[in-house]
């Protein structure tokens, strides 16, 4: 380490599905945040590390900033806005469009209120043509002028190193907060709890998903080292969610967590033996008792 290193921390914002998690898993090169093509696949901040010779970044991916509708959703706000002050740069990202609807002016309401430095990432660039680019750059520089804005693919990867010389033009020098081995804080199990809720987000109807936690019961490795036994249940609101999500004769369960499977034994780097049981709680969105016990920090 020398006088010229950086570090600081960095908080992803940006609406549900404009591809934050996707964005973050690319930058780091590991698939740590879970992604979907729904929305609020991510419930709680993720840190994760960027170690280079340069500095260290750390990344923080927020919930979407959107408006509340029940207590899950008042904490999820309350979890990203606080980010926004308490870190070096905000990375705001938003899809190579020129709509800015009422998601977009919402947050440049919450950003006009920060004095930290904020990069406009537009992203999905593979998407659409150059042209298109080019206008919702101009559009983002019209609406934010303060911010800076790269046009990024966070499913290609392209122009990542751009994003990466541009975060550290902002980050102040520092030391290495980590050990250049980290990537992230987020305990194994929350991980594991995270591979199979997005799973089943995958797999069931839109109506179920948001209802839906999981809770690892325990997750204990052989003694020869080579396999893990995993129990865990997915908690859901309604009795006749409970069906739909062990499907007939267990199909969808199984599916759910044979998927799940495939991503825990590369994260752990073992086989794994995984069990999945389903259970009902009535309104456990609307508990902050029921929200702590499925480890949502109230
Ligand atoms: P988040 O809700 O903001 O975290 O979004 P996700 O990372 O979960 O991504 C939402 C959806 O957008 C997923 O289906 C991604 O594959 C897709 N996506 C993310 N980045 C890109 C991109 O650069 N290009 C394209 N075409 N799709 C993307
Ligand atoms: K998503
Ligand atoms: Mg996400």
């Amino acid at each position: 380490m020398n006088d010229t290193y950086k570090s600081g921390f960095v908080a992803i914002i940006g609406r549900p599905n404009v591809g934050k998690s996707t964005l973050m898993n690319q930058l780091i090169g590991q698939k740590i945040a879970i992604t979907s093509s729904k929305a609020q696949t991510t419930r709680n901040r993720i840190q994760t590390v960027y170690t280079s010779d340069e500095g260290q970044i750390v990344f923080l991916d927020t919930p979407g900033i959107n408006r509340a509708k029940n207590k899950l959703g008042e904490y999820m706000l309350k979890v990203a806005e606080g980010t926004l002050n308490e870190v070096d740069v905000v990375m705001w990202i938003v899809e190579a469009t020129t709509f800015i609807g009422a998601g977009e002016r919402y947050i440049i309401e919450q950003l006009e209120r920060v004095k930290t430095p904020i990069i406009i990432v537009v992203n999905k660039i593979d998407a659409v043509s150059e042209e298109e680019v080019f206008k919702a750059i101009s559009t983002y520089k019209d609406a934010c002028s303060h911010a800076e804005i790269v046009p990024v693919s966070a499913l290609k990867g392209k122009n990542k190193d751009e994003l990466i010389k541009t975060l550290f033009k902002y980050l102040p020098y520092g030391p290495q907060f980590y050990d250049e081995d980290t990537i992230t804080d987020q305990p194994e199990r929350q991980i594991v709890s995270e591979l199979i809720r997005e799973q089943a987000l995958r797999l069931l109807d839109k109506e179920i998903p948001h209802g839906i936690a999981v809770v690892i019961d325990s997750m204990k490795e052989r003694p020869n080292g080579r396999l893990m036994d995993i129990d865990a249940t997915i908690i859901c609101e309604r009795d006749s969610h409970k069906g739909i999500i062990i499907g007939k004769q267990g199909a969808m369960l199984k599916k759910i967590g044979s998927n799940a499977r495939y991503g825990i034994e590369q994260l752990l780097d073992t086989h794994v033996n995984l069990k999945l049981w389903v259970k009902v709680k009535k309104d456990w969105r609307d508990t902050d008792t029921l929200l702590r016990n499925y480890g949502y920090k109230m």
